[in-house]
Parts: C-alpha cells; structure tokens; sequence
C-alpha cells in the first residue's frame, strides 16, 4: 500500500471520530480505517503517538496527526478542494469550531453521561468521568446528572438559534456547500441523538436542524475500506516523515531541537507526549520521536488546547 495513504486511528462511537469522517466525505477522500479499543490500553496506538490516547488520530506514512484540528488542517493543506473554507469567513467560523469543541462539546458530554449515570459501565464511567469531568468526576457526574434540565436549557440557547439561521434555506450552516463547521457542529447532534434517551425527542423540535442533519449524513465519509492496527505500524516503519515548513519566532519561546512535552490543557490525567522540537508555528507543533521499532516518527499536534512544557 502506499505510504501516502490516510489511515483514521478511531472507532465507530467516537463523535469526534465522526466529525473527522464527516470531513472526510466532504472532500470526498479514500481512506483506511483502523478500529481502536475504546478504553487503554491502546498497545497498537500509543508507540505511533508517543503516548496520546486520545481519538481519532491520522497516520500518513511516518506523520502522525493528533486532534481532530490538526487532522482537518492537514486535510485542507494536502487536499484543498473543495475546501473546508468556502466562504470568507474562515476563520470566524474556525474559532467557532473551537467554540463547540470547548463548550458545546462539555454540555453534550455532561448531557450524555449524566443522563446515563444508573446504566454507563463502571470502567467506562471511570475512565469518561477523568477524563472530561477533571479528579472529581464522581461528584460532577451526580452534578450533571441532578442538573440536566439546565444543561439541556443551554444546548437549546444555541441550537434554536441555528435552527432559526437554517431557516432562510439554507443548505448548510455557512452557506449553499458543507464546511468544516458542519462536521463540527454535526458531531455533536450525532452524539446527542445516538447517545442520550431523549436525544431524538429533543432534537425533533429543531426542524431545519433536522433536515440539515439527514443532508450531513447523505454527504457520508467518503470512500473507506479497513487496515489493522499492525499493518498500519509496519507502514509507519516502513516511511519517512515528511518535510516540514521553516519555524519562525514563537510566543513561547519554543526553538527547534528543544525538548518538551505536550498535553490537552486541561486535567483529565492524561500521561504528556515527550519529544524534540521539529517545526512549530502558531497553530500547531511537531515533535520528532524516534522509536526503536518503528523508527523516526513525527507527531504534530494543534497549539489551540495544547500545553506545551519545555524539559
Ligand atoms: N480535542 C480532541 C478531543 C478528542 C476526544 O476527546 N475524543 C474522545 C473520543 S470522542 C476520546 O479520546 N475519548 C477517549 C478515548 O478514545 O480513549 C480532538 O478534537 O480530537
């Protein structure tokens, strides 16, 4: 197979993985899905990304994309048309994106977990709970769970005011061709539906949301076929990482050769990625990692929601 090939880490109920497949049909891509467990440990994952467990992450050849923003952004640049910016208002419409992943995207996950609290499998709850709850997640799973009605009151805020929007005929959220921000704001009506009792109920209110939503999953996730987890390492052992753009000044200070760890920005308990330096800019890092089976590897990971701590 060749080493250019789009290989998606993921698995099927994983809404952030739907937001980078819904990507994917919107560009209308060929790529290899590769199913990952749920729950660590990820023993076929984590030696490509240096210990980030998160999902989705993308593998081309010997690069390795962790995020689903880094993963849209290397998108857009390897295959620009049809762009997931078609309109003037990219990068309005970006920080929106960012909008959702932060806030919207903590409402649904409270919603969903709160509301399934009696049913959700304690390792599940565990580990979901640490995750996007913080150290007291036991507490703030009760909390969300007592506070439902509130926490629904504040996705309704947002989503009646789209549903509003959607009612001039438009097709999609930006205009008459998907964007990025509907995969964006898709993942999170897929989740709600799929994943919360009420979701459907909740949803059908919405009715130009609804309609819009069926056009998402008419576009689809493009053209995929499977790959297992070791076929996708020996592809990895077998490339070399790509070359990369020239580093300029940086805010933080990061110079190449430097190195650092690197983590999401918030306390979900997660092990931080160590490496080298090897390319920075404003939206995104990159570190050389260079694993004794698999060989030189270069993980780029977004700056937006990253901390990045020099050694
Ligand atoms: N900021 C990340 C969030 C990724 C995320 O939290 N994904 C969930 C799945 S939807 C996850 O990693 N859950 C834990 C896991 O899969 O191990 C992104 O946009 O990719």
């Amino acid at each position: 197979m060749s080493q250019d090939q789009i290989i998606l880490h993921n698995y099927p109920q994983s809404p952030v993985a739907e937001k980078v497949r819904v990507a994917l049909g919107i560009k209308g891509l060929v790529w290899h899905s590769v199913e990952i467990p749920r729950l660590p440990p990820k023993p076929l994952l984590l030696p490509l990304t240096g210990g980030y467990r998160r999902t989705p992450v993308m593998q081309i050849g010997a690069d390795i994309y962790c995020d689903s923003q880094c993963i849209i952004n290397e998108l857009e640049q390897r295959f620009p048309t049809p762009s997931f910016f078609p309109t003037k208002d990219g990068a309005f419409l970006w920080m929106l994106g960012r909008l959702i992943d932060e806030q919207l995207f903590t409402y649904t996950v409270k919603i969903v977990l709160g509301s399934g609290v009696a049913t959700l499998p304690p390792e599940f709850a565990q580990d979901r709970g640490r995750l996007y709850l913080g150290p007291d997640w036991v507490q703030a799973l009760q909390k969300a769970n007592g506070e439902l009605p509130h926490l629904v009151a504040q996705m309704a805020a947002y989503l009646s005011e789209i549903d509003a929007q959607m009612a001039d005929g438009r097709g999609y959220l930006s205009g008459e061709a998907p964007a990025q921000i509907d995969a964006h704001l898709y993942h999170l009506i897929w989740f709600l539906r799929g994943r919360w009792d009420q979701g459907p109920k909740f949803l059908g209110a919405f009715t130009h949301l609804c309609a819009w939503e069926g056009r998402i999953q008419a576009i689809g996730h493009g053209h995929m076929s499977t790959l297992s987890g070791s076929e996708a390492l020996a592809i990895a052992a077998s490339a070399s990482p790509k070359p990369l753009p020239p580093s300029d000044s940086d805010h933080q200070g990061l110079t190449l050769g430097k190195t650092v760890t690197i983590c999401p920005d918030v306390d979900a308990g997660e092990t931080p990625v160590t490496g080298t330096v090897a390319s920075f800019d404003t939206h995104r890092v990159t570190l050389a990692l260079q694993s004794a089976d698999l060989g030189a590897l270069q993980v780029h990971f977004p700056r937006s929601g990253y901390r990045i701590t020099p050694l």
